[in-house]
């Protein structure tokens, strides 16, 4: 169906429903491009979009992203943990419909990962503000501080710290520069913006998040939207192997205590567990080896650890069977091996009858709406444990993502805002 179709079918005088009025959403789609462009040039490095929480880049990407909460009507505000806030003006207080997604990107990130589901947002709210006063619910929309666990190595910081849901370890948590997670905040100005409280559980409606797909899966059906059946299990862990240095000259090979060889056998190990286990995927994507000269044996390596699965009982047990072969890798070659888990992101669903309503918007835009499992994990993934949660997909170039290639088309764009606003519009009595 072309979103710039307009006409439709209300009665006379009645108000037609908006994904029927004559909204251009392709200028719409435009206009989210052109800020997407702009927040993708705002970086902590000039090579690449890298863009960690409570930095310099982030709180710019705040003022602009206000700026345009600011244009849409919405009233910007923060939360203690720096997440940014664009609130519905509104006498009463209902309760909050949120749309979001996070601000913050991975190191050479894409443009579209996180921003586009909050500038997404922005312009449904401001599609239908002039609604606000026939829905059961006000539509705020979030800009998430922190979710990519890039930085403190543990992700939806943003997410769980809204919810009140951060413990004295998060906040311990710390950076490569050993700076904690405490200290970041505490030194982030947010000086400008209003502060506003907690939102109670019950204040809160429901969670409504568009992310790109990060995936293959909508490219190859030839669809621009999918909706999340649910967001897999994660968890993170960091591994320490301790061997012996020495010379890399003079040493048999017969008597080393190589950290590196063994931190190697365990990552091949885990690479074949992941691969045997059907819906598994398991990722080294930090390793540091010490000393790391060309000529020293290597005695100490620590290496990062990524496992998912859409059960967590399976995660369980995968996370069980690397810490056992860590172990036995380590005694058999008097290695001293450590492990501590940095995150664990439960599996969860998105809701049932809010995906239905999703499904009937979607299919009304592309005759059919698919529902793919999602193996990156989403701030909905926090805010789904609390309040009902869905997810809309949007088809991602080459199913790549995590690096500057990301790209999701404006005609895409215009599909999902449409989507968005026939799925707020479906709350109408
Ligand atoms: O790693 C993830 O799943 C997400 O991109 N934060
Ligand atoms: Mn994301
Ligand atoms: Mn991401």
């Amino acid at each position: 169906m072309d979103p710039s179709a307009g006409g439709g079918n209300a009665s006379e005088g009645e108000e037609p429903p908006l994904t029927e009025k004559r909204i251009d959403w392709p200028a719409e789609a435009e206009r989210i491009e052109g800020r997407l462009e702009l927040l993708g040039g705002i970086s902590e490095s000039d090579g690449g979009l890298d863009r960690p929480p409570f930095t310099r880049s982030l709180r710019r990407a705040m003022e602009e992203t206000s700026r345009w909460m600011e244009e849409a009507g919405l009233l910007p505000a923060v939360d203690s943990f720096g997440n940014l806030l664009g609130r519905a003006p509104q006498e009463g207080r209902k309760p909050a419909l949120l749309i979001g997604s996070h601000l913050d990107t991975v190191p050479n990130g894409g443009r579209f990962d996180g921003a586009l589901g909050i500038l997404l947002g922005i312009a449904a709210a401001e599609i239908l503000l002039p609604r606000a006063r026939e829905l059961p619910f006000a539509v705020d929309v979030l800009a998430f501080q922190e979710e990519e666990g890039a930085r403190f190595r543990s992700g939806c910081l943003g997410s769980r710290a809204f919810l009140g849901l951060l413990e004295s370890r998060d906040w311990a948590l710390t950076d490569s520069r050993g700076l904690s997670l405490q200290e970041a905040r505490d030194s982030f100005a947010t000086d400008g913006w209003p502060r506003v409280e907690p939102y109670s559980r019950e204040g809160i409606f429901g969670y409504l998040e568009a992310h790109i797909e990060q995936g293959p899966q909508l490219e190859a059906l030839g669809l621009p939207l999918g909706l999340v059946a649910g967001i897999v299990g994660q968890e993170r862990l960091l591994f320490s192997f301790h061997g012996e240095g020495g010379h890399a000259g003079c040493v048999p090979m017969a008597s080393r205590r190589d950290a590196l060889g063994a931190a190697a056998e365990f990552a091949i190990f885990l690479e074949e567990m992941a691969r045997q286990q059907p819906g598994a995927v398991a990722t080294v994507g930090e390793l540091h080896c010490r000393p790391g000269a060309v000529n020293v044996i290597p005695k100490q390596v620590d290496l990062s650890v990524d496992l998912r699965h859409p059960k967590d009982e399976v995660l369980d047990r995968l996370s069980h069977r690397l810490q056992e072969r860590a172990r036995e890798i380590g005694k058999r070659r008097k290695i001293q091996v450590s492990s501590r888990r940095t995150d664990r992101l439960p599996a969860i669903g998105s809701d049932r009858g809010w995906r239905e309503r999703l499904a009937s918007t979607v299919g009304a835009i592309q005759g059919k709406a698919p529902q793919l499992w999602s193996g990156a994990g989403h701030d909905a993934g926090i805010l789904g444990r609390f309040a009902p949660m869905v997810m809309l997909f949007l088809r991602c170039r080459r199913g790549i993502s995590h690096d500057p290639a990301e790209f999701v088309s404006p005609p895409d764009i215009a599909c999902a805002l449409q989507a968005m606003v026939g799925f707020v519009e479906s709350f109408l009595p």
